[in-house]
């Protein structure tokens, strides 16, 4: 992979993207998205990646938002064509087979927000703000933020957010279930992978579903109870499973080949 926007480090199974424009507070330009979709399309379904942490170049920001200085001269047609293929990269991060954790380390507005909302977890340093400020710009969020934002935080926040576009804190975040954990100052990385590194002990096909199920509840076009019984079924017949019950019966841990 070649995006200098886009540092990326493999250690044994586990990614770390870092998000590489600290001058302008790592905001996501064409070049971001190209690297973000190259990435997550490379490595969707390969069950030796057990998780990835995305997070921002720098001190000062996660994502600033999408660059303004880029978008401002689109048309209504490119805005919305932009917008959509945004939404589709946000969607194979949302779908990924493995956890993907925003370890987010400072500012996370507009597209930066929606970005960690895509993750599957979010990890906050204590000066982490967050924020939807698209309407200070006369715009609508463009990356799903009108929709995922409610799903984490309710109709009653998420419109106050997004209305009067000022930032939370951390502290805010997690109360409002926005963000799942805080970690000391400049440990969100640090506590991204010690979480990565818990899930990956389990079972790597019963991860993949469990993540597809909890997306089915806001899929309007699945029934999650259906789905969940025929994942339920599918992981009972693997490989994966009989090794776990024997696992747990011989009093040992047990040894997943995602079969
Ligand atoms: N885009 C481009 N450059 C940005 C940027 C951004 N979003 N945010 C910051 N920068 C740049 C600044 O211009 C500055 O560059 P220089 O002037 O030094 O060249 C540098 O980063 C440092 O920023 P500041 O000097 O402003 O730093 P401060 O600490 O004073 O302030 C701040 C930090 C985060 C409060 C401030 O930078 C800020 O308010 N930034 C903008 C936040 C924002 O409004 N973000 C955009 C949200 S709207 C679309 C789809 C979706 C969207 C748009 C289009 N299409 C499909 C077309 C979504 C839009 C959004 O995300």
């Amino acid at each position: 992979m070649d995006y200098p926007e886009l540092i990326v480090e493999r250690s044994d199974d586990i990614f770390i993207l870092k998000i590489n424009r600290p001058e302008a507070l790592n905001a996501l330009n064409i070049k971001v998205f190209d690297a973000l979709e190259y990435f997550f399309t490379t490595y969707n379904n390969d069950l030796s990646v057990k998780g990835v942490v995305i997070t921002g170049s720098g001190e000062k920001a996660f994502v600033a938002g999408a660059d303004i200085k880029e978008f401002m001269d689109f048309d209504s047609s490119e805005g919305a064509k932009l917008s959509k293929r945004g939404q589709d990269i946000f969607f194979k991060i949302e779908r990924f087979h493995a956890p993907v954790i925003a370890a987010v380390n400072g500012f996370a507005l507009g597209g930066g927000c929606e970005l960690a909302m895509a993750c599957h977890l979010r990890i906050a340093g204590p000066a982490a703000k967050f924020g939807q400020p698209e309407v200070n710009l006369g715009l609508v969020p463009g990356y799903g933020g009108s929709q995922r934002l409610i799903q984490y935080i309710g109709k009653t926040k998420a419109m106050k957010m997004l209305l009067t576009g000022e930032m939370i804190s951390a502290e805010q975040a997690l109360q409002w279930g926005l963000v799942n954990e805080i970690s000391e100052a400049g440990g969100e990385i640090d506590l991204s992978l010690s979480l990565l590194n818990k899930i990956k002990s389990k079972g790597p096909l019963a991860i993949k579903k469990t993540i597809s199920l909890v997306n089915d509840f806001f899929d309007n076009t699945k029934n999650g109870f259906e789905e969940e019984y025929k994942d339920f079924g599918f992981t009972l017949g693997s490989s994966d499973a009989k090794e776990g019950s024997r696992a747990f019966i011989e009093k040992r841990k047990p040894l997943f080949k995602g079969i």
